[in-house]
């Protein structure tokens, strides 16, 4: 919970000079002031399911590697000038979507999952539902 509540401190500061819709900066905004606000503590036990952003940009997932609660949502937003994609590596996962340049794609993380680009299939992160 240390690690989550930091995280989200930092991915804030890293969305704010995004050009995101002035309604998701809000949102982050809330859940920046939270993380400060706890001082990274380990408060935020209980709530509702929230919303994470993965910006892939210079060819990576940034963060590559990001945990979160079964439910919640990850936002991925295409910060490149090709377009990519999220694949899921195992069977049943995710269904390719090409995200193009400066576009995003969402969806609700049930469990944990390796995915790559199938683009660029150096391209690899991993999101891990605690
Ligand atoms: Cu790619």
């Amino acid at each position: 919970m240390k690690v989550y509540t930091c995280f989200i401190d930092r991915s804030f500061k890293r969305m704010k000079s995004s050009t995101l819709k002035a309604n998701s900066l809000f949102y982050l905004g809330l859940l920046a002031i939270v993380a400060i606000g706890t001082g990274c503590s380990d408060t935020v036990t209980h709530r509702s399911h929230q919303s994470y952003t993965i910006e892939i940009k210079e060819m990576q997932f940034q963060p590559a590697a990001l945990t979160l609660r079964a439910g919640d949502t990850v936002v991925f937003i295409n910060r490149d000038f090709v377009t990519h994609d999220v694949t899921g590596q195992i069977a049943g996962g995710w269904t390719p979507s090409p995200i193009d340049p400066g576009d995003m794609w969402s969806m609700v993380v049930d469990k944990t999952i390796d995915y790559f680009c199938s683009f660029h299939p150096v391209m690899k992160g991993r999101i891990t539902t605690e």
